[in-house]
Parts: C-alpha cells; structure tokens; sequence
C-alpha cells in the first residue's frame, strides 16, 4: 500500500515514526510511505541553508534525534555556536548544534553546486536511512514569514519577520496578524510530489500544525488541487486535543487566521473535499473530543502520541477510516 503523508516538524515526525511501525516498516516491503514535508520553516542562518522540518524528520526516523527537544541531534555540544557569539555573530539566538551543523555543511554546498532540495534530502537520508522517502514540499524557497505590530515613533505599524525569529526568538508571544508564504507564488510541487499522490492509496494529514506546517505544505501551487483531485482518501488528524495544541503554538496560528482552536475548528478549517476547496474525507479527532464536519466522516480515536506503539494504534485508526480496513485489525 501507498500512503502519503503531509508533516511539519516534531509532531509530523512522531507520527512518522507510528505510521512505520503501523505498516510493518523496516520489515514489509508490501507498503511505502512518502512524506510531504513543509519547507517554509527553511532559513538561511550564517551562510547555512537550515530546514528544521525535514531534518526533524530525517533524525527522528534515523535514530539521531535529541528526543528531550525534539530537535536536532542527540550528544549535541554547542561550540561553533558560542564562538559565533564571541564574535557577535548575529543572529545568537538561534540554537546550531555542532553536529546538526555538518548537515547544513552538506545541504548548504550541495546547493550551492545546483542540486535541488530533494536531490540533497535524498543525498542525506542515505546516511540516515528513515526508512520513509522524505519529499521537500518544494525545491524553491517557500518561507513563512509573520506579520506582527512594529509600533515606530510616528505611531502604529506592522512588519514581517521570518517565522524561526516568531518562533525561536520571540516563542511565538508577538501577536503574530497573518502568515505569508514568500515565494509560494513561483514554487512548484518538488519532484515526485505531484506523482506521489497521483499513486497513493491514502493521504494522511498528521497531527502537525495545520497552519504553518500542513498549511503552508498546501500553499505550494498545486498539492492542494492533487490532493481534492486524487483517487486516494484524505484523512486527518487533529492537532488539537481539549481545545489545546499538545505542543506548539497552533493555538496563535488558528488565532491568526481566525480559526477555532478545537479539533471542530481545524476539521472545518481543512474542509470536505465535497466542498468547493475543502481535503477531507475523515477527520480523526481524540477520544474526549466532538465534532461535526458536514461531508466529513469523523471519529474520536485516542490521538495521544505517548509512545511509538499508541501512535501506531492512531495510524491504524486513520488507515481504517480511509477505508482500508481489513489489512489492519487493530489487535
Ligand atoms: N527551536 C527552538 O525553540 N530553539 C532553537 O534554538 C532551535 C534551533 C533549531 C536548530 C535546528 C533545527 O532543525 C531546529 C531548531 N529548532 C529550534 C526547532 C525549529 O524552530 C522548528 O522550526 C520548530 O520546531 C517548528 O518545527
């Protein structure tokens, strides 16, 4: 079986790793997944190209993560970072690992010398072998960047900063307006993407943040058109648990864009594909929850993702909403 999935970061990359053990993976070679894996966290920071997404993914799935952070790599040490701030190399508020720094080495001269994103991802997951084909959502630049208050002397005003400075710098406290995917007008789908849904038995939207992760995967130029047009079933998964993200700032991002933080919220957010725009054709939300999506089939699943196997147990769950019932009875 085929199966699609669009992650972000921590989140997406937990469920990855749920999704594998779901399917048997590293084992059956009855099953693939591919990841759509969001690009508009990318930043170039000290003449670095940093993609924190795909990164996440590719050292969760490999082993090598830091799994009290979620990110970057395990038996970190922080030495090229501090003489950079010896030398009051802005910006310092940006955590680079010394070891995570080898990967942005390789990223940063491989695109330098041409090769596109995918092709580079591909170069560094053959190192990491996570078992699950990482796909950037875009070879091009397609960064979030957040419009927030810049009160100047002569009075109110707005500016864009890029989403890690919201993020990383500012913890996603400035009020943040709106989002704007820079670039997203001339990107197109990277190479595979298009064909990956084209051939999948199931789309998955996992439990990442449905505004700047799953959101701005969907804001390149036609992934969303595959997905509505696709002969595969889409099915979601809230990110939302009680009215509260289990991590992250969904709840300011859904503010944002004037969205409901509950899984109701983001269902109706995403949309039925029956609609004129909407994806869905199963909403997982967790067990405590509600929600009703018209065109939508909606189940309440428990969507806490403690461990690999509880997660598994979620994955099944989507799987068999998508009506691929049968090859996964739960146990
Ligand atoms: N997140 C932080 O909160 N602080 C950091 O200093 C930080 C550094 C960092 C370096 C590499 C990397 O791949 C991710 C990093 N992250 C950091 C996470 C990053 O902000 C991600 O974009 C978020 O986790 C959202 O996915």
């Amino acid at each position: 079986m085929k199966v699609v999935a669009l992650v972000g970061g921590v989140g997406g990359a937990r469920f990855l790793l749920g999704l594998k053990a779901a399917l048997g993976i590293p084992g059956s070679d009855a099953h693939q997944i591919t990841a759509l894996v969001n690009v508009g966290d990318d930043i170039w920071l000290h003449g670095l190209r940093i993609c924190p997404d795909l990164d996440t993914c590719m050292y969760t799935l490999g082993g090598g993560i830091d799994t009290e952070r979620g990110w970057g790599r395990a038996k970190e040490s922080w030495t090229i970072g501090e003489e950079l701030a010896a030398y009051g190399a802005d910006p310092s508020w940006f955590g680079l690992g010394d070891r995570d720094v080898a990967t942005h080495l390789i990223r940063s001269r491989m695109l330098r010398a041409g090769y596109p994103l995918s092709a580079v991802t591909e170069a560094l997951c053959a190192r990491w072998q996570p078992g699950v084909r990482l796909l950037p959502a875009s070879d091009d630049r397609v960064e979030t960047h957040v419009v927030v208050d810049d009160d100047t002397p002569d009075g109110p005003a707005q500016r864009a900063i890029h989403f890690q400075e919201w993020w990383v710098r500012h913890r996603g406290k400035l009020k943040a307006h709106r989002f704007a995917s820079v670039g997203a007008e001339e990107a197109t789908a990277a190479p595979g993407v298009l064909e990956a849904i084209a051939e999948a038995d199931v789309v998955l939207l996992a439990p990442s943040n449905p505004v700047v992760s799953v959101g701005t995967i969907l804001a390149v130029p036609g992934i969303k058109a595959a997905l509505r047009a696709g002969p595969a079933p889409v099915i979601g998964l809230s990110p939302i648990v009680g009215g509260r993200p289990l991590r992250g700032m969904a709840d300011a991002c859904l503010d944002a864009i004037g969205v409901e933080t509950s899984a109701e919220g983001v269902g109706r957010h995403y949309g039925a594909r029956s609609s004129a725009d909407g994806l869905l054709d199963g909403w997982l939300v967790h067990e405590t929850d509600q929600a009703v999506v018209e065109g939508v089939a909606v189940r309440a699943v428990p969507l806490l993702m403690t461990d690999t196997e509880t997660t598994a147990r979620m994955a099944r769950q989507a799987l068999e909403l998508a009506g691929v019932a049968g090859a996964f009875s739960d146990d």
